[in-house]
């Protein structure tokens, strides 16, 4: 199993998040990615696909805002990292401001994302992993691994969020349409709802889309992931979301993933792609679900049985210290 990663990923490094009204220290540690490296073997860095990809899913003005904001930033006069405090509520003008501020609200979804200097070459590389993962399997091996940080599941096709600047299983997904693949499936078992992932093929039928996750009506995002929530027009009945209660075990998990792995069945696509976050771990400290190390083999080896030629990409999980044991976990399933 061939498994992708770029030391340049680790660069991008807040120190703090805005969360329940004070600033905490951000959880999306670069630590998180050498926790991924340390116990697997053989990876090897991705190759560089340039921007072309990126830009097949996101809006070219958010990835110039992505490369250019830190220096406006600091132009403005400002230390730290960039951070918005004005959002455009739904129906406000999209008008062309310039003023940083006003652009950290419009590319962003909310305040635990902080950007730096060094996020856009992280998650550059973080969706070059993405991408060459994609490649092995287009060349017939029947499942690669991205190990991407920062992660992508929540930034949407002009906005950034929940950790996550370019949504790499999306980019991986419009890769595969464009290299001839006619229909592709996503499967995200992030703890939290993939609403960037959703949004982007949202009325869309050829890329379905389906997720387990936290109930949004107590976890982030909330206004994404709820179970009536399908896709529109040709897209309708291919998003499909199985939100569960805080304190969810396996048995409740791997009942929801394989309702997912059936519509996706149905599907027929001819690839899949897995958004993993592990996140859902029992001992995570910003998530409630109680999946333990070892049935990570168990949820993977079910995905396994679908028989689907499948990119892995790496989303949440921050427990650091178990992080290496859950994802070797995970991939020895497959
Ligand atoms: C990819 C992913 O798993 N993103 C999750 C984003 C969740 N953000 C909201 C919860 C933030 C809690 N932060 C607490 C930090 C404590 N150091
Ligand atoms: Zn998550």
């Amino acid at each position: 199993m061939r498994l992708f990663f770029d030391p340049r990923q680790l660069a991008h490094a807040p120190t703090q998040e805005l969360h329940n009204g004070a600033f905490v220290p951000y959880a999306e540690t670069p630590a998180r990615a050498e926790a991924f490296c340390a116990q697997l073997h053989a990876i090897e860095s991705p190759t560089d696909h340039q921007d072309t990809p990126i830009l097949r899913v996101h809006d070219a003005g958010y990835i110039e805002y992505l490369k250019t904001a830190h220096a406006r930033w600091v132009a403005a006069g400002r230390q730290g990292d960039v951070l918005g405090y004005v959002w455009p509520v739904v129906g406000r003008r999209n008008l062309n401001l310039t003023r940083i501020d006003a652009l950290a609200g419009r590319y962003s979804m909310d305040s635990s994302t902080p950007l730096t200097a060094d996020s856009w070459t992280s998650a550059y590389w973080s969706t070059q992993c993405a991408l060459s993962a994609l490649d092995a399997v287009l060349a017939g091996d029947s499942v690669a691994v991205g190990l991407c940080r920062p992660p992508g599941h929540h930034a949407g096709a002009d906005y950034l969020g929940g950790y996550c600047f370019i949504n790499q299983a999306a980019v991986a997904a419009q890769a595969a349409r464009d290299a001839g693949i006619e229909r592709v499936a996503i499967l995200d078992i992030d703890y939290h709802h993939g609403n960037g992932t959703q949004d982007i093929f949202w009325d869309r039928g050829d890329v379905f889309y389906g997720s387990v996750h936290a109930d949004p009506a107590t976890d982030f995002p909330f206004y994404w992931g709820h179970a009536d929530e399908r896709g529109e027009g040709e897209g309708e009945g291919a998003t499909l979301n199985f939100p569960l209660p805080q304190g969810t075990t396996l048995t409740a998990f791997r009942a929801a993933q394989a309702k997912a792995l059936d519509a996706i069945a149905r599907f027929a696509p001819g690839l899949l792609i897995v958004s993993f976050g592990a996140d859902t771990f029992a001992g995570d400290p910003i998530a409630n679900f109680a999946i333990q190390t070892h049935d990570y083999a168990i949820l993977a080896s079910d995905i396994a049985a679908v028989g689907l030629p499948t990119v892995i990409v790496t989303e949440g999980g921050y427990a650091v210290d178990a992080l290496g044991d859950n994802l070797a976990s995970f991939l020895s399933g497959f």
